[in-house]
């Protein structure tokens, strides 16, 4: 049995936020790309390399880049049992490669969780929190990225019966609760 979970939203919703907890609860691993992306911008790899000024414009990192960064992550073991996809797909291009990586296993997207909060309170996180791609003029970027090249995947999902708009702009455990409560009703990937 797999379960696998694509949380969705714009920059600052609390992607994740969200799955770190839901990893925890459920035991299946949160794969952020942003993360993965971060992890290696830090060791100076070929691929951060070329990733670290796309990530501080606020651009998205080329499709092929960043899908065969997440088949090599979904080689690894702990992620049999399923996974906790943070921040892919961004694009659609990104999402029939989600499809096709976990159809490879028998798999597929069971449930899209999007995280509904409105801009003013995404910029207002965004700088709070302070990393390198949160300054002002980048935070504008990206929500202008996602409104061009995310946001569209709400309604491939809408189609597919797979998408739970959450409200985001709550308090962090009512969240939870409800994320929680959505991915216990539905029925998980049979491999
Ligand atoms: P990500 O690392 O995915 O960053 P994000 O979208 O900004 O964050 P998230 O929505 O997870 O917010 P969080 O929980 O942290 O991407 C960074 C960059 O990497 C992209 O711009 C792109 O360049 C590149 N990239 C990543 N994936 C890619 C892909 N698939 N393709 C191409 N490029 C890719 O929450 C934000 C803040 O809000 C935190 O401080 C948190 O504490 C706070 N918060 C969370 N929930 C809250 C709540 N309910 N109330 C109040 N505050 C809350």
């Amino acid at each position: 049995m797999s379960r696998n979970v694509v949380f969705f939203g714009p920059p600052g919703s609390g992607k994740g936020t969200q799955a770190a907890r839901l990893a925890m609860s459920l035991g299946i691993p949160q794969i952020s790309t942003g993360d993965l992306l971060r992890a290696h911008v830090s060791r100076g790899s070929e691929l951060g390399r070329r990733a670290k000024p796309i990530m501080e414009s606020g651009a998205l990192v080329p499709d092929e880049l960043v899908t065969e960064m997440l088949r090599e992550r979904l080689r690894e073991p702990d992620a049999d049992a399923g996974a906790l996809f943070d921040g892919y797909p961004r694009t659609l291009p990104q999402a029939s490669s989600l499809d096709a990586l976990l159809s490879e296993g028998g798999r597929r997207v069971d449930v899209v969780i999007f995280l509904d909060v409105p801009e003013e309170e995404l910029v207002t996180r965004l700088l709070a929190r302070g990393r390198a791609d949160d300054t002002r003029e980048t935070v504008k970027e990206r929500l202008r990225v996602y409104e061009a090249q995310t946001s569209p995947l709400a309604q491939r999902y809408q189609q597919l019966g797979l998408l739970v708009k959450i409200d985001g702009f709550r308090a962090i455990d009512e969240i939870s609760d409800e994320v929680h409560a959505a991915v216990a009703a539905v029925p998980v990937s049979p491999s």
